[in-house]
């Protein structure tokens, strides 16, 4: 018997769930220990901080964020940091900016920090946003102190390292990795610009202790939020596959499996598609 797209679409959704609701058990209890005082820690630093940069992956700009730094941390000026836009299809930029604007987030910067690439729009933009701000008093205080926040893995640390080698040329200052939670407490302030004379704060990756849907979870597993075997490799293949022939983009699927050197089949043998029924 042969699926209907549509039906195909619920039996991969429904093993997802299934895969996801026993992994995510285990998902759920890597967030607690340092991501929970970590969060705290922001939350007590906050009456030190000017702004909030929120890094998220540019790859999934719309699902993914944590909804309790709205909660916690949202009084702040805020610039959103949609950061690794080297792999991200930008294609839809316009669109992507609309959507944020609609939720609200105005202030929205596509950035490459492994190449410094849009960096430089940052330190401006964070500049305004906090001499603009009605809670700003700055009496005798010359400096800024900026918290850098967002889910594992995205770039936070990237970030400051790239601000600093950009205004001040100088090196890394705090560490980077490619595996969630790097970062494992708040850090002291480290200075990445002279004039204006200005301090950002590095943080640990925090992931919403619930996520809001089975599919936001595997995107942020492909994002590399979360370490791939809490989730399951196998799961998380299935769905990248899923998703590449939901958007037609086959050959992307053939080239990753490296199956490019398949013959395919002709019409009508008996494991072709088109004769399945
Ligand atoms: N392709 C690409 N990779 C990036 C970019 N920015 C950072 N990375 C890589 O992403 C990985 C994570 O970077 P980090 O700066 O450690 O991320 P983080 O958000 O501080 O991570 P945690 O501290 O674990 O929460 C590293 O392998 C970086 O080299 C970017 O703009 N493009
Ligand atoms: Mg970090």
């Amino acid at each position: 018997m042969r699926l209907a797209p549509r039906a195909l679409c619920r039996a991969a959704q429904a093993a997802w769930r299934e895969n996801f609701s026993v992994l995510g058990r285990d998902v759920a209890r890597w967030f607690p220990g340092h991501m929970a005082k970590g969060l705290k820690k922001m939350q007590n630093s906050l009456k030190l901080v000017d702004c909030i940069i929120e890094v998220h992956d540019a790859r999934i700009p719309l699902s993914g964020r944590n909804p309790l730094f709205q909660e916690t941390l949202g009084l702040k000026p805020h610039l959103l940091v949609l950061n690794k836009m080297d792999l991200a299809d930008l294609t839809e930029q316009q669109k992507i900016m609309q959507r944020l604007e609609g939720e609200g987030l105005k202030n929205v910067v596509f950035t490459n920090c492994v190449k410094d690439e849009s960096v430089q729009q940052i330190i401006p933009t964070v500049t305004e946003l906090i001499e603009s701000s009605h809670r700003y008093h700055r009496g005798e205080n010359l400096e800024y102190c900026i918290m850098v926040i967002g889910v594992p893995n995205v770039g936070k640390s990237s970030l400051i390292n790239s601000l600093r080698r950009q205004h001040l040329g100088k090196g890394k200052a705090t560490r980077v990795g490619g595996q969630p939670g790097i970062t494992r407490a708040v850090m002291s302030r480290i200075q990445v610009s002279e004039r204006p004379l200005m301090f950002l704060l590095d943080t640990p990756g925090v992931l919403a202790p619930r996520i809001e849907s089975v599919e936001t979870g595997l995107k942020l597993a492909l994002c590399g939020t979360v370490l791939d075997h809490l989730v399951g490799e196998e799961t998380m293949a299935d769905y990248l596959l899923y998703t590449l022939n939901r958007h037609q983009r086959f050959e992307l699927g053939v080239q990753w499996c490296n199956l490019g050197s398949l013959q395919p089949l002709p019409p009508g043998s008996s494991d072709s598609p088109a004769s399945a029924s």
